[in-house]
């Protein structure tokens, strides 16, 4: 292959970035060329993804890639958060809107699909955790509210496949997002045709799934002339989470993975997924990854709590145009000023249940936080830097927590806990979880999603070897610092 530089277009649910990577003496190099905001829109009485926005940002990041003074990347690969949809007509359209899984319309769907397969049974199928928002039930409330929607579905794309579709014409089911969906079969690896029956909902728009590696198409003419180059679009595990594992510099089997970023997914990786009823009951997952691995984890609800806290102060919302809190201060806080409030709040101590769902999209973070620790009888947070540490805490003690089960449930000990993501960032969480956990944090690369987007393509393309050449090459390529549990 004459593929030198690979685009990553990564979009998370704050923030969407395109980079560029390449290999130069064994290292690999990543270029920003263009990041943006990832806000949501309200239609139709829904919280909803701004499409076109995200289609607009991921042509003028590719634009941008390839102004680089490297040239035009020959090969790219798109990547964003998993779960959400679209649905398409006959004609290709798209019906409705990409509705955002913090939108309210899931409520109750657990109850519902409960009703028509029992939990175990779903569990021992999908090895997918119960999450309000997963496919499965968001299906539910659309055919509750515009059955006629899914009627008129010929495909389902998810959000990654359909920007893939929207650059190459081309509709492809990659598999690491579709296992997101909670309707595949976790050992055939395929959408369980069964399960789709038990739960009414028409098999024809579910196609089979193909592997990262899978070539999906060059850019259509319309597209190329509008970025200035054409470029072969490629899969990598389209799942944002999928691609940031498989760029964890790993030292050995040991090894405990975080990617922080809006959720914090901790977890291993695993040759078979785990169904057994212990990890049913704490709501371990088991996601397809790169290279036919599982992803054994747990979401904690991360980052988000932080970035809300940080929106409600400064009098913004995640929604476009939505009421939002009127600002607490005379100037924007950053998190920075956050976690030094936070500091100066040593030694409260309030502990919430950050796994706890009222957290995934309350009307005001702070005042559920405040509710929570009342009605748990403990000390009610009276500061923002009393917030702020009631969440610090609290997202540390879930993580040794969650570390604690993870041992019990497949019997491994481990050695220490990598830390990837925007969030491997914050040295003060590092601090507090290795202190909660007992274990060194590896702290680094904060981009290993892109990291991860760019390396399947690079080994799809025969430049990178697989899985333990990548961690190698990452871990020579970016800086990654060690954190002691007793600094
Ligand atoms: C992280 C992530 C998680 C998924 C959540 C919702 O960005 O993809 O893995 O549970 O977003 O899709």
């Amino acid at each position: 292959s004459d593929t030198k530089r690979y685009a990553a277009v990564d979009i998370g649910a704050s923030t969407g970035r395109v980079l560029v990577g390449w290999l130069e003496d064994g290292r690999m190099r990543l270029e920003e060329a263009h990041r943006f905001d990832n806000s949501q829109i309200r239609v139709g009485g829904h919280n909803c993804w701004d499409m076109h926005g995200l289609f607009e940002n991921m042509i003028e990041g590719l634009r941008k890639a390839g102004e680089l003074p490297g040239g035009p990347p020959g090969s790219i690969g798109i990547d964003t958060w998993g779960v959400d949809f679209v649905l398409l007509d006959r004609d290709r359209k798209m019906i409705g809107e990409a509705v955002s899984y913090r939108d309210a319309r899931c409520n109750g769907m657990c109850e519902v699909v409960e009703g028509l397969i029992a939990p175990e049974d779903l569990f021992a199928r999908t090895g997918i955790q119960r999450q309000l928002f997963n496919t499965v039930y968001q299906l539910m409330a659309l055919k509750k509210e515009h059955p006629e929607q899914l009627a008129a579905a010929r495909h389902l794309l998810m959000i990654p496949d359909y920007l893939n579709f929207l650059l190459t014409g081309r509709m492809r089911t990659e598999y690491t997002n579709a296992t997101t969906t909670g309707l595949l079969n976790a050992r055939s690896r395929d959408w369980d045709r069964d399960l789709l029956d038990l739960v009414g909902l028409p098999p024809c728009v579910f196609e089979r799934p193909v592997m990262p590696g899978v070539e999906v198409g060059e850019f259509t003419d319309e597209v190329a002339a509008r970025i200035g180059y054409s470029a072969r679009v490629v899969l990598p595990a389209t799942h944002d989470t999928g691609s940031a594992f498989l760029a964890v510099p790993a030292r050995d089997r040991h090894g405990v993975f975080i990617s922080s970023g809006t959720w914090s997914l901790l977890g291993v990786e695993r040759s078979e997924p785990v169904t057994s009823s212990a990890a049913l009951r704490e709501n371990f997952t088991n996601e397809g990854g790169y290279g036919l691995r599982y992803r054994f984890l747990k979401n904690i609800m991360g980052l988000w709590m932080i970035q809300s806290v940080r929106r409600e102060v400064n009098g913004t919302s995640y929604v476009r145009g939505s009421a939002a809190a009127s600002a607490r201060f005379d100037h924007a806080v950053d998190f920075d000023e956050l976690r030094a409030l936070c500091r100066d709040a040593e030694p409260f101590e309030a502990r919430i249940d950050v796994d706890d769902e009222r957290f995934l999209a309350p009307d005001s973070m702070i005042s559920e936080i405040e509710a929570a620790c009342r009605e748990s009888g403990q000390p009610v947070p009276q500061t923002l830097g009393q917030i702020m540490r009631t969440i610090y805490a609290s997202l540390a003690a879930c993580y040794a927590r969650s570390i604690a089960s993870l041992r019990e449930i497949t019997g491994c000990d481990f050695s220490s806990i990598n830390i990837v993501g925007g969030g491997c960032q914050d040295s003060y969480l590092n601090r507090m979880t290795a202190a909660a956990t007992g274990l060194p944090v590896f702290a680094g690369p904060i981009e290993a999603t892109a990291i991860g987007n760019v390396a399947a393509q690079m080994i799809a393309a025969g430049h990178l070897d697989g899985t333990d050449e990548v961690r190698r090459c990452v871990a020579a390529s970016f800086p990654i610092e060690r954190i002691d549990p007793d600094t």
